[in-house]
This record gives C-alpha cells, sequence and structure tokens, in this order.
C-alpha cells in the first residue's frame, strides 16, 4: 500500500511539473514581437517625408515621415538604414523624397527613393 502511494505522488508530481512547462513555454510565447510588427516584417513600405540629416558613413538617413497608415503611424521624425549607397544620390538634406523602406531585423532600411 505504501509503494502504490508514493507511486501516485510521483505521478502527480510529474503531472505538476509538465503542466509547468507548458505554461512557462506559452509565457515565452507572450513576449514574441506584436503581431503587426511581424506582418510588416520585409515588406515594402511607402512613405513621404523630409530629409533632415545625412550620414553616408553611418548608412543613416533621418527622415520627418507624413503619418503612415499602414502601420498606424503618425508623422514623426526617426532614422532610416541605407544600405545601397547609390540611393545617397537622391538623399539630399532638406529633400522632400517619396521612399519605400523595409522593417529588416531591427532597423527600417531604405530600399526605393524618388
Ligand atoms: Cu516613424
Amino acid at each position: 500500500m505504501k509503494c502504490i502511494a508514493s507511486l501516485s505522488m510521483l505521478l502527480s508530481l510529474s503531472i505538476l511539473f509538465s503542466a509547468t512547462a507548458q505554461s512557462a513555454g506559452m509565457g515565452m510565447n507572450g513576449m514574441e514581437m506584436p503581431v503587426t510588427d511581424k506582418k510588416h516584417q520585409n515588406t515594402a513600405i511607402a512613405a513621404i517625408g523630409v530629409v533632415k540629416q545625412v550620414d553616408r558613413d553611418k548608412g543613416i538617413v533621418v527622415i520627418a515621415h507624413e503619418p503612415i497608415k499602414s502601420l498606424g503611424w503618425s508623422a514623426m521624425t526617426m532614422d532610416f538604414s541605407v544600405e545601397d549607397m547609390r540611393l545617397f544620390d537622391k538623399i539630399k538634406q532638406g529633400r522632400k523624397v517619396h521612399f519605400e523602406f523595409r522593417h529588416v531585423a531591427e532597423k527600417y532600411v531604405v530600399t526605393v527613393v524618388k
């Protein structure tokens, strides 16, 4: 009898453990990026803005962009990465640009400038 009692205790312990492990896993999922961010990862997003600052060496341009409806962004001034150096020919301080960018990993990368 004693033997069975300890066996059932062992069983309930292991059930408890797996339940805890499962909820810990769900907690991890909850910490992932919001769905909206995932949806826009690597999608080309069109925007209009005024070039405020250009840093060719760092590959960064600061643009005061107009609201971007598809992202639910209001107008703001922010940094964008520029990886294609040829784009800098069209990016001049004070110029209003129509551009496209992609959300790649942690960066917003400008891919098209008109
Ligand atoms: Cu912004």
